[in-house]
């Protein structure tokens, strides 16, 4: 099992949380679990260095507030495990550019951008996400489903090399929930809440006041009809509010609804107004305690690298050694 996650963004959005690090979390106690801050996959847009620095602390804060266990899994930062670019090139070179220039999230990304303050990097961004994967013999990713094309390809490069150069990689395939691999934007919810694309209002960023946040979840666009149901087609503003409201309290979504008949909107969104803020409030004072606490971070992280290498080294010394480069003495 391999997932990352950008510290790009300060802080984690719902999203990032309810589609791929809660499953992180749920994930690490029956499998061999590898889970990481992608840094490298972080510069590909311009990164302030002091900003990067703090920000890969407080994802690492943030994932361990979440539940990510360092002694259930290993938990590392990737440029501290230079195999990721190592492989990232052979990953590159086996790549065709026609087949990276349809990755739908490098065409969103750098029609944003424009295509001259684009990077090379953000174009082999999936590459090096294939990379990550590889490296590790990952047969599961928990991602959201944003990240699907990019398991696709992870599988489509891995196949090549194993049939160019025999048996290396296991193929990996998505680990996507139905129910959460899209959480929606609360203010346009036919987008997926996204730090990028969201208005603040659409955004819930797990750091933020929870005051603000309340707010937020209050303010939520629903539709004009008043029956709470789970529709994602005809409702898909009420429908996100369920998804979200039945993932943080554990309850099905049909229980949920059977709960709020005869009722209006606004009671379901006070209701999960209060759920977000009982979840983030605790979640924020962990984060907290975390980053006051610098050296044990250090050390999980140095723990992490040193499992995280022995692994990645012995992936890339078959690989290179398949592909026909001459051992170093
Ligand atoms: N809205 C979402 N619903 C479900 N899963 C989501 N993920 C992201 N948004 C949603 C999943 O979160 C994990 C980490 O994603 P990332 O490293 O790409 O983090 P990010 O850059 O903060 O995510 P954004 O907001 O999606 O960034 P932009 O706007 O730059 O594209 C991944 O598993 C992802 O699928």
């Amino acid at each position: 099992m391999l997932s990352g996650i950008q510290p790009t963004s300060g802080s984690f959005h719902l999203g990032n949380y309810l589609g791929a690090v809660r499953q992180w979390v749920a994930l690490q106690e029956s499998h061999d679990a590898f889970y990481m801050v992608v840094d490298l996959h972080a510069i590909t847009v311009p990164q302030d260095p002091a900003e990067l620095r703090a920000n890969t602390r407080l994802a690492i804060a943030q994932l361990l507030a979440a539940g990510v266990d360092p002694e259930r899994c290993t938990l590392f930062v990737q440029s501290h495990v230079p195999e990721h670019a190592q492989l990232g090139w052979v990953m590159n070179c086996l790549t065709g550019f026609g087949e990276a220039s349809r990755m739908t999230q490098f065409k969103d990304k750098s029609a944003k951008q424009g295509a001259d303050r684009a990077t090379v990097g953000l174009f082999t961004y999936p590459v090096l996400q294939v990379a990550d994967i590889l490296l590790y013999q990952a047969d599961q990713v928990p991602v959201g489903e944003d990240q699907r094309q990019h398991i696709e390809l992870t599988r489509d490069l891995a196949e090549r090399f194993n049939g160019r150069f025999g048996d290396t990689f296991t193929i990996p395939a998505p680990y996507i929930l139905k129910e959460t691999g899209k959480i929606y934007d609360l203010q346009d919810p036919s987008i997926k809440m996204s730090k990028s694309a969201s208005t603040p209002k659409g955004l819930i960023n797990l750091l933020d006041d929870p005051k603000a946040t309340a707010k937020k979840v209050k303010s939520a666009v629903t539709d004009t009809d008043t029956v709470i149901r789970f529709d994602p087609e005809e409702k898909p503003g009420v429908s996100n509010l369920l998804t979200i409201m039945s993932t943080l309290t554990g309850k099905g979504v049909e229980e949920l609804v059977a709960g709020y008949e005869g009722k209006m909107y606004g009671a379901l969104k006070t209701d999960l107004a209060e759920i977000v803020v009982d979840f983030v409030t605790p979640f924020r004072t962990r984060v907290e305690e975390y980053l006051g606490d610098p050296e044990t971070l250090d050390s999980i992280l140095a723990k992490g690298a040193q499992k995280a290498r022995a692994v990645a080294a012995e992936t890339l010394a078959q690989t290179y050694e398949k592909i026909g480069f001459l051992p170093a003495k």
